[in-house]
């Protein structure tokens, strides 16, 4: 568990553990055989079904690089344009990593087998498609189309279990109606409307369990206000305030398990003062919040909050250049923070934490704007 050496030793930024980054290289904008944005995840998957290659460019319109399936050939160029070094690197990525998350709208990692390790999933906008590529503990397995025509045009998505069977559902929001297509463990089942009229112009709406009975429920955020509508794994009860005044001008909110009690808790954190305050979950309202820690994540580009230690609480994790601060948490606070990465993820344009290979501490996970997956195994 290399991850705890860079927890002890304070020398901090220069030093970068071993890695073991399983995905490699997989779409980049490419001139032949194959012309530039107008993939699809099915289009890839048939060139490189083919045998075919991907070639990349840089600016100048040198080549970069030439995959396929089986090989990834990487060019570099000293300052003059001649080739300093041509490497191939064999691989072991499938379909999925290959195509992974061109043109997706959203992208999740959560657990929608119910195996404990948490899947890849991609969703389509346009086409309502969901694409799944489950983990197999080492890396994402080829993906499949879940389902489609579920959520075109919607406003916000979701994959959380709201029904309590261990299998993370398909949820789509969209003008306060709630649909969901529960998972069967390989598949997402015709959506159902599980409430209407609720989160219209809220300014964050979640699909997480606050009362522990291990169905998510529907939350939502509006000026301060957090409406709960619970889950009683057929469809979502009418809604009913259980909080108000909480995370008024805040940066961001989530809703996760901070204390270990297995009910999901209302945090809201301010960039201003790197400040976040937590309001429990008793199981029937948001008790009054507090101030867990501040100075932690000022200025920072992302905050994540996710159990990376294993404990079942979630920790504070803010990301900042490729540096990733992590916050653990108590139960009561958020104790002083400490660098666990650095130059990883720098101009990426998302960052995940969630646990893939079922040892319940959350790996990161870092996608570039080419839709290239990396995720930083801690072994
Ligand atoms: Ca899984
Ligand atoms: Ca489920
Ligand atoms: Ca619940
Ligand atoms: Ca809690």
């Amino acid at each position: 568990m290399e991850i705890k050496i860079i927890m002890k030793n304070k020398c901090g930024f220069n030093l970068i553990i071993k890695t073991h980054i399983f995905v490699i290289v997989l779409f980049i904008v490419s001139s032949t055989p194959i012309s530039a944005n107008a993939q699809t995840v099915e289009e890839m998957y048939k060139l490189f079904a083919n045998n075919g290659y991907l070639y990349s460019y840089d600016q100048t319109g040198r080549l970069t690089d030439y995959q396929n399936q089986s090989s990834v050939t990487k060019y570099e160029y000293d300052l003059n344009g001649n080739i300093l070094s041509k490497k191939t690197l064999s691989r072991t990525l499938n379909q999925w990593q290959l195509g992974n998350g061109v043109g997706s709208n959203s992208q999740f990692v959560s657990d929608v087998n119910g195996d404990g390790k948490s899947d890849a999933v991609l969703f389509f906008k346009d086409s309502g498609s969901w694409y799944v590529s489950l983990s197999n503990g080492q890396q994402f397995t080829s993906y499949q189309k879940w389902i489609a025509g579920h959520g075109v045009g919607s406003g916000h998505q979701f994959l959380a279990d709201a029904d309590g069977d261990g299998k993370a559902d398909a949820v789509i929001e969209n003008n306060g109606s709630w649909y969901v297509a529960l998972s069967n463990g390989s598949g997402f089942e015709g959506y159902k409307l599980w409430i209407s009229g609720h989160g219209v112009g809220a300014n964050a709406l979640f699909l997480s369990d606050v009362n522990g009975d291990g169905k998510a429920d529907a939350v939502i955020e509006n000026s301060g206000n957090w409406y709960v509508a619970l889950s009683t794994g057929k469809g979502f009860e009418a809604y009913s305030k259980w909080i108000s005044g909480h995370g008024v001008g805040a940066t961001k909110e989530f809703l996760t398990d901070v204390n270990g009690d297995k009910r999901a808790d209302a945090v809201v954190f301010f960039e201003k003062e790197g400040s976040w305050y937590v309001s429990l979950s008793n199981g029937k309202s948001f008790i009054e919040y507090k101030r867990w820690i501040y100075g932690h994540g000022i200025g920072s580009e992302e905050q994540i909050l996710a159990d990376v230690n294993g404990d079942g609480k979630s920790d504070a994790v803010i990301v900042n250049h490729g540096s990733w601060y992590v916050s653990i948490t108590d139960g009561e606070r958020f104790t002083s923070y400490d660098i666990w990465i650095s130059g990883y993820g720098f101009g990426s344009k998302s960052y995940l934490l969630a646990d893939i290979d079922g040892d319940h501490k959350a790996e990161a996970i870092v996608i570039y704007p080419n839709e290239s997956w990396y995720v930083w195994d801690y072994s």
